[in-house]
Formats: structure tokens, sequence, C-alpha cells
């Protein structure tokens, strides 16, 4: 085993690497990288990676060592991508071949001292890497593991096959770090229940695209498949089976690692006070009673925001949620709260006329999301709401983030808004998957930039991010995964890679790649338009 590279003095680049980057080169021939690293120099100098005895491993100094098991965990997902999970137990004939010279393995080295091995992914996190393919050695650079993450699934998009089956990949320097710090994908775990399978390989397929969120829309009016601790008549009566249609907490628990492992925050959706339907089944009192004329109709409508009861439970709900759930956010929701039963109800009136609030229902929507933000405060939580709550004009913290989803292409004025009150914003009207066309949906989602709207560099600062979303009320196990890929990579790239990355028959050549890449890591990606896979499908 030789000795360790000076890892300092290879990063140094050289001049002809310097020339490259100035063309800023694309690796079109070789590589298909997606979404595509801030700077990319390739060479057509190839190096054979050695099957037999190629190995990850934790470089000289890196502050992450064998205890650190995300990134141990990482090798080895990585390893079966590269090889195929068949790694022959002597070097075959193939690999004795010496036109290419060797590249025995990848260093992985985490710089900072504090390596976040096992903390959560943030909103913060750096995920940053810089990545070196040269002879014998490659080096994957990062000051945390989370670019250690980014960097491995880069590594493993730049070896390619010979016509001989030998695994090969050139002379490559990488420095990479995402445009965007919130890069989300949401999926709806209650119009259709998605087994915890179907989640995980979501989340691996996410890191395939170098998405970060996980938005986890997990109750709604048609089911409530959360099982709760402090309230389980919830997913007992609310959920569409009792036992086999709920997360319990241990399958919560096993998502949350599942995409912690893999550098992404899972930050759940408790949306109330409209869409919530199924609440009422497992929580009596809970929601506002209908009424038609003089009586009560029998139905119900939004959650009663007139009584302590239910500011009582949403304080005990929302604290186990900030105990199950540990990243810093928590979505509230707050979306398209429907009036007519408030209205219908006598007691609302009374309140509404008490509160001097007259005919004015939005004002009542407010003091419930008011006091809920105050609950979720208290639980040291972080709040994102939809666009509706500030359109409404709640009070809100200024750490409360704005999300985005009305107006589809033209959402530039509510990112004015949004933004102009000194908000962060998380786009995601342009971005609806659920939507289908006889066409290249990927194209639309991968032209849109987010920060087209008019408004200062402080404003624009505020973005965040996006999410793609993926409404569940025509999607379930046996369709989702096509659906979502490739159609959401195209958001992956335009929230990772640089604003000026819009050229779209790159764009069509690398996502075709990437696409067949997925298919050869078992997942059903759906095509792109006319077009084959090296290896098709089975
Ligand atoms: N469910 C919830 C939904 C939607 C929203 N919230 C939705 C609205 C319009 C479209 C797609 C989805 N199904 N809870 C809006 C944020 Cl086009």
């Amino acid at each position: 085993w030789p000795r360790p590279l000076d890892v300092t003095r290879l990063l140094i680049a050289d001049a002809r690497v310097d020339e490259e980057l100035a063309r800023s080169p694309r690796p079109s021939k070789w590589g298909s990288l997606w979404p595509l690293p801030q700077r990319v120099a390739t060479f057509d100098v190839s190096f054979k990676l050695a099957a037999a005895s190629f190995q990850m491993l934790d470089g000289n100094g890196s502050s992450a060592g064998p205890s650190c098991s995300l990134l141990q965990d990482a090798y080895r997902r990585y390893d079966k991508y590269i090889f195929g999970g068949v790694k022959p137990e002597r070097p075959r004939a193939r690999d004795r071949r010496t036109d290419f010279p060797v590249l025995m393995g990848l260093q992985v080295l985490i710089t900072d001292p504090e390596p976040e091995c096992d903390q959560y992914p943030s909103v913060t996190s750096d995920e940053s890497y810089e990545l070196l393919v040269d002879r014998a050695f490659a080096i994957l650079k990062a000051p945390k593991v989370w670019g250690a993450l980014r960097g491995l699934e880069t590594f493993s998009q730049l070896v390619y096959e010979d016509d001989f089956g030998a695994k090969l990949v050139n002379w490559t320097q990488i420095s990479d770090y995402p445009r965007f710090a919130h890069r989300g994908l949401l999926l709806d775990t209650s119009r259709h229940f998605l087994p915890v399978k179907v989640i995980l390989a979501n989340l691996e397929t996410m890191a395939m695209n170098k998405f970060n969120v996980f938005h986890w829309h997990i109750v709604d009016d048609q089911s409530f498949p959360y099982m709760s601790r402090t309230f389980p008549d919830l997913s007992q009566k609310g959920a569409y089976h009792p036992y086999t249609h709920v997360y319990t907490p241990s399958d919560v628990k096993t998502i949350i690692e599942f995409a912690r492992l893999r550098g992404i925050r899972v930050i759940p959706e408790f949306d109330t006070p409209g869409h919530t339907q199924s609440w009422g089944k497992g929580q009596a009192g809970l929601l506002t009673p209908c009424f038609a004329g003089s009586r009560p109709s029998g139905s119900f409508g939004p959650v009663n925001p007139i009584l302590n009861s239910t500011y009582d439970f949403m304080r005990r709900l929302f604290r186990e949620v900030a105990a199950v759930f540990p990243d810093d956010y928590v979505h509230l929701g707050g979306d398209e709260v429907d009036f007519t039963c408030w209205k219908s109800n006598p007691d609302i009136r009374t309140f509404m006329e008490q509160q001097g609030f007259g005919k004015n229902y939005s004002k009542l929507e407010s003091l419930y999301i008011q006091r809920l933000l105050d609950i979720v405060s208290s639980t040291e939580k972080g709040s994102i709401i939809w666009q509706e709550v500030f359109d409404n004009g709640v009070k809100l913290e200024r750490d409360t983030v704005v999300h985005v989803w009305m107006g589809g292409a033209d959402s530039g004025e509510e990112m004015r808004n949004v933004t102009a009150a000194g908000f962060s914003a998380i786009l995601s009207a342009p971005w609806y998957l659920d939507y289908i066309s006889y066409a290249q949906d990927w194209l639309k989602y991968y032209k849109v930039e987010p920060l087209s709207f008019n408004g200062t560099a402080a404003q624009k600062k505020l973005v965040i991010g996006g999410e793609a979303c993926l409404w569940g009320e025509y999607v379930d196990a046996t369709n989702l995964t096509p659906r979502l890929w490739p159609r959401a990579s195209a958001v992956a790239e335009r929230l990772w890679s640089a604003q000026n990355v819009t050229d779209v028959d790159d764009a069509y050549d690398r996502l075709s790649s990437h696409r067949c890449r997925m298919l050869e890591r078992g997942i059903p990606a759906e095509p792109l338009f006319s077009s084959f896979c090296p290896r098709e499908f089975e």
C-alpha cells in the first residue's frame, strides 16, 4: 500500500488546469454529471479502477475516522454503484491490461476538526467539496461529511465503462458547492399511503440528485398515517388502516436516519387549520361543526380556532413532533383554508363579533396561526408556512420561512413581496410535478430562474431554495418513482448548479445519461423522450 499522498501539493492547480478552468469545459464525452458542479476540469487522460483492490478510505489526517459510520456506509453504497455489487476475488484478465495507469483508490479527507458525522444536516450545513482524480489516487476533500457525501456521488458519476467492461475515470478536478441551501422534494403520504420502502428508495434517489430536504406532507384530509404516542387515536381512527397504513415511531426513525446518512433533512408538515378532516376522526371537538341554518349539519370544517382545548391539543402534539423530528424546522401548512364552515357556525360568529373582526375571516385564521406559531416557537423549532399565511398579514417571527406555491411560472411578484418584507422564501410554484403533459416537462422546470423577480441583492439572498412537489391524489407506490424521476432532477440542477448553467442541449445529453444511470441503480425513472439506454431496465 503506497504512502498517502501529499494532498495539499496535489490540489494546487497547475497552469494547464487553470487554463481549462478558465474555459469552463463540460465533461461531455465521458462525464454525465448531474447536477453539474460549479467548476469542472477534465482531460482526456484515463485511469483504470483496479476492480479487485479499488477502495474508498479515510485519507491521512482526516478528522473523520473509522468510527464515522456515515462515511463508512457511504463507501459501501458507492462501491456497489461503481462496481455493480460484483467485485472479483482475484484480478481478472481485463484488470491486468496495462494500457491505462491504475487508480487504486479514493481518499476522503474531512478537513474541519468537527466533521459533524453524528449530527443532523441543517440549512447552514457546509456541502462543499473538492475532488481531484489524478494518477494512483483520487482525493476528495471536504470540510464536513456533508460535502464528502456530495463528492462521493460526483465521483461515482465520473466512472464509465469501456468496451471490455473495465471501469475508467478521467483526470478531473472539481470544486463544488450548492447554489441554494434548501433543495427539497415534497411527498404526500395522506392521499395515498406510501410504504416505507418507497420513501427510502426516493431518499436514495434524492441523494443521487443532491437534494437535501425531504418535505414530508405526512397527514391531510384523506388520512392520518402518523402514529402519535400522545394521541394514538389520530392514526387508529384517521389512517386508511390502523396497522398496515401507518408510520410507527420506528418507521419514522428509520426514515430520518436513512435520510441523515445521505445528508437529507426530514421536515414534517402538519398542515392546519385546513386540510384536517382526518384529524377529526380521532380527536373529538377539534374541528369546527358546520351548521345548516340553526342546526349542526353533521359535517366539520377547519380546526376550531375559538376553543382553548384546540391549543392544548396542539401544544401536546407539537411537543411530540418536536421531539420525534430532529430538524430545526416544522412545516405548519396554513394553506387553502375554507371559511364556509366557520361562517355557518354561530359560536364562531359570536367570537368574531367579540374580537371586532367584522366579516374578515382571514383575521380569525391569523389569530389561530399566531397562537400556533407561538406554540411551535416554545418547542425551540423554526416554522415554515405556505404563502397564504403571509398574504393574510399574520404577524410572523423574523425567522419564519414562507413557502411560495401559487401562480405557477408567475410567482415573481409573491417572491418580491415576501422577501421585501424580510422573510426567507422557498419556491415551489413552478415545480408542481403532479401536472403531466404530452411533452418534455423537465424543460419548463429547468428553465425556471428562482431569482428572476424584481428585487435587491438583499432580497435575493433571502431565497434559500426551492422544492419540487409531488402531491398524492393520483400517485401511489405503483407510479410515484417514474413520475418523479427524472423530472425532479431538472429542479435539482436548477437549485444546485451555477445560475449560468442553462444550456438545454447539454442538459438533455447529461440528463439522458443520468436517467440511464438511475435505471442501472434500480430506480425506474421514465425516459425524457425517444431514446435507449446502454442497458435497459428489466
Ligand atoms: N394539498 C395541500 C394540496 C395542495 C396544497 N395543499 C395543492 C393545491 C393545488 C395544486 C396541487 C396541490 N393538494 N395540503 C397547496 C399547497 Cl394544483
